[in-house]
This record gives C-alpha cells, sequence and structure tokens, in this order.
C-alpha cells in the first residue's frame, strides 16, 4: 500500500523536472570528472574533493529551495554550487584559480560561494560552518522570514562540537535550519563506525528532540520525496530538522587518496546503486522517455563543460595586488613592518 502510493506520487511528478534534475546530476558528474582530468594534468592545485556518486543528495533537496533561502556547505561543494545554479565557468576557473572564478581565484576548489545566490560557500574545517549556518538561520528567524537554512557536513563532522553545540542552540531557539547529514561512509580514510559511537546519525539529532530521519540519498525522486516533510516542516516555523542522506563517494577522499582502505568490490557495490543510472532507467522505463533524449542531454552538458574547461584555461591569474583586496584589514604601509608602530 505505500509503495504503491510513493510510486502513484512519483508518477505526478512534471517530466521537465525530472529530466532537469537529469541534466543537472549528469552536469555535476561530467564537471567533476573533468576537474579531476586537470587536476592530473597539473591545472588546478590545492585540496581537491569531488562529489561523483552523491549527486542525487544535493539535486534532490535543492530543488526545494527557494531564492530567499540560504546554503552552508562543507569543502566537498562543487556540486551543490552546480545544483544551487552557479555558472560552471566560474566554478571551473575557481578550481583552476583564475581571476574569473567565483572568489576571483583565491578560494579554489574548497570554497566556491555566491552572495548572489545566498551560497554562502564550502568551507574547509570540518563542522565549523555549522555554527555558521546556525548564525544565518537566527539572523532569518530575528528578521520574521520564512527563508530555510540548509546546512551540509559529512558523517565526519557529526563527532565535532561545534555540531553538537550548534544542534543544541538551533533546537532552543526552534531555528528554521536543515541539518543535512551527507553520510557517505568514510572521513577521509577512516570508516564512519571507528570514530562514531553510533551508526545512525539520527540518534544524534533525536539527543536534541530534533526531528529526524535516514534516507536513501542514491535516488533522486526518493530524496526529493523526503526533503518535502522536512522543508515544509522548518519553512512553517517549526524549528529545525535533520536528515541523514545514506550516499558514497565514488572516488578518493581528495586529490592523492590511494583508497587503501576500501575494496574494489565495495564501490562496485555501491556503483550498482548509481543515481545518473537509476534515474535513466526511471525515464525510459517508466516514463517512456526516449533514450535520445537523455543522449541530448549528455551531449549538452558535456558542450558546457568543455565550455567551461576552456574558459579557465583561458582565463587570466589573478594579479599579484589583488592578494591585497577583499580582506578585512588593510595591510600595513611598506614602510611600516609588523613590529613596528604597533602597541
Ligand atoms: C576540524 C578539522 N579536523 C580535521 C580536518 C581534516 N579533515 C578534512 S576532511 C576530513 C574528513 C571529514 O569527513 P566527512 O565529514 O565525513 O566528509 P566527507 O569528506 O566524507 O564528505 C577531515 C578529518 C579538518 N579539515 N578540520
Ligand atoms: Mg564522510
Amino acid at each position: 500500500m505505500a509503495a504503491k502510493t510513493a510510486k502513484a506520487k512519483k508518477e505526478s511528478l512534471e517530466l521537465e523536472m525530472l529530466l532537469e534534475w537529469y541534466r543537472q546530476m549528469a552536469l555535476i558528474r561530467v564537471f567533476e570528472t573533468n576537474a579531476e582530468k586537470a587536476y592530473q594534468e597539473g591545472n588546478i592545485a590545492g585540496y581537491h574533493h569531488v562529489y561523483t556518486g552523491q549527486e542525487a543528495v544535493a539535486v534532490g533537496t535543492f530543488a526545494h529551495l527557494e531564492a530567499k533561502d540560504h546554503i552552508v556547505t562543507h569543502y566537498r561543494d562543487h556540486g551543490h554550487a552546480l545544483a544551487r545554479g552557479i555558472d560552471p565557468k566560474r566554478a571551473m576557473a575557481e578550481l583552476w584559480g583564475k581571476a574569473t572564478g567565483t572568489s576571483k581565484g583565491k578560494g579554489g576548489s574548497m570554497h566556491l560561494a555566491s552572495r548572489e545566490l545566498n551560497f554562502w560557500g564550502g568551507y574547509a574545517i570540518v563542522a565549523a560552518h555549522i555554527s555558521l549556518a546556525t548564525g544565518i538561520a537566527l539572523a532569518e528567524q530575528y528578521r520574521g522570514t520564512d527563508s530555510v537554512t540548509l546546512c551540509i557536513f559529512g558523517d565526519g563532522s557529526t563527532n565535532n562540537g561545534y555540531f553538537h553545540e550548534s544542534l543544541n542552540l538551533a533546537a532552543i531557539w526552534e531555528l528554521p535550519i536543515l541539518f543535512l547529514c551527507e553520510n557517505n561512509l568514510y572521513g577521509m580514510w577512516t570508516p564512519a563506525e571507528e570514530v562514531s559511537a553510533v551508526r545512525d546519525m539520527t540518534k544524534k539529532a533525536a539527543a536534541y528532540d530534533i526531528p529526524a530521519k535516514q534516507i536513501d540519498g542514491m535516488n533522486v525522486l526518493n530524496v526529493y520525496q523526503e526533503m518535502q516533510e522536512a522543508i515544509a516542516h522548518i519553512r512553517s516555523g517549526k524549528g529545525p530538522y535533520f536528515v541523514e542522506a545514506l550516499t558514497y563517494r565514488y572516488r578518493g577522499h581528495g586529490a592523492g587518496d590511494i583508497e587503501a582502505y576500501r575494496t574494489k568490490e565495495e564501490v562496485g557495490q555501491w556503483r550498482e546503486k548509481d543515481p545518473i543510472v537509476q534515474m535513466s532507467r526511471y525515464l525510459t522505463g517508466e516514463r517512456g522517455v526516449p533514450e535520445a533524449r537523455l543522449e541530448e542531454l549528455q551531449a549538452q552538458v558535456e558542450a558546457v563543460v568543455a565550455e567551461a574547461v576552456q574558459f579557465a584555461a583561458e582565463s587570466p591569474e589573478p594579479e599579484v595586488e589583488s592578494l591585497w583586496q577583499d580582506i578585512y584589514a588593510k595591510p600595513f604601509p611598506d614602510s611600516m613592518s609588523h613590529s613596528q608602530g604597533r602597541s
């Protein structure tokens, strides 16, 4: 009965919207593949963490967000940025450290951001951004808006003090925030179960009396449907919600990970649940979409990413003087060293 209802609900979803989700997931996948290639070719430096395999979580969740909503995320942020609508050209240029990037080439892979899109960025310090997101939610509550703040983090974050303090405050103040834990089973090369006292992360939300659920994060239709209730709850002023999306990263933690901590078989098992393949089967099988339509979308995103790579390659490096721009403090005049003129 329950399965039947879920099927009927799925069938009522607009086909064009579903194709758009397919396109977004394919865009993220192709973007990440090309970003890794550019990294290996020495065009991208620094830390670099790709989202390959986790696409359904961002796409199914962001489909509920409005322009007035906020997003704060961690360093595995390329997919989140693209799902929010950041221009792939500017995102790719940021990865390449170019002046045309989202942060003028000074943020890099872990710090994609867009003030216009209320996408407040990728943060590198595990869990610290959860407190920033909680502050944004507090500000919106203070202003009396119905905007939702989405805070995304990994399983690793849930063992950190910022996580617990933030959930506690969000619960006390009934803040309009969605805590979204993307549980991909590992924090760097450590299995989540070795560092978390509980495997079911929703138990951590229960400790603060925050409604929570664990969902299949490999199926975009499922993510969308599960998120509906969570976001409606927050938007209607009922306070925070916690969702643990079970997902998997196909690639290593970051560039240079030799993946000694997991087997090829494990990766293969998760690849069988691939979110793009699942969606393609659903669209062609149950919704009668011709294969050619999906191939067209694939070709389209490949062209978009090729253009993004070319844009990044041809863009200028930031000027050296830009080191002193967009920072809080004015640099000391040349004549004044750090040890002079300060009391
Ligand atoms: C406070 C802090 N401790 C340690 C690190 C090093 N570090 C970077 S990523 C990471 C793993 C986090 O894993 P998880 O939250 O599960 O996110 P995932 O990479 O799996 O998406 C760690 C420990 C850090 N950046 N910040
Ligand atoms: Mg993880």
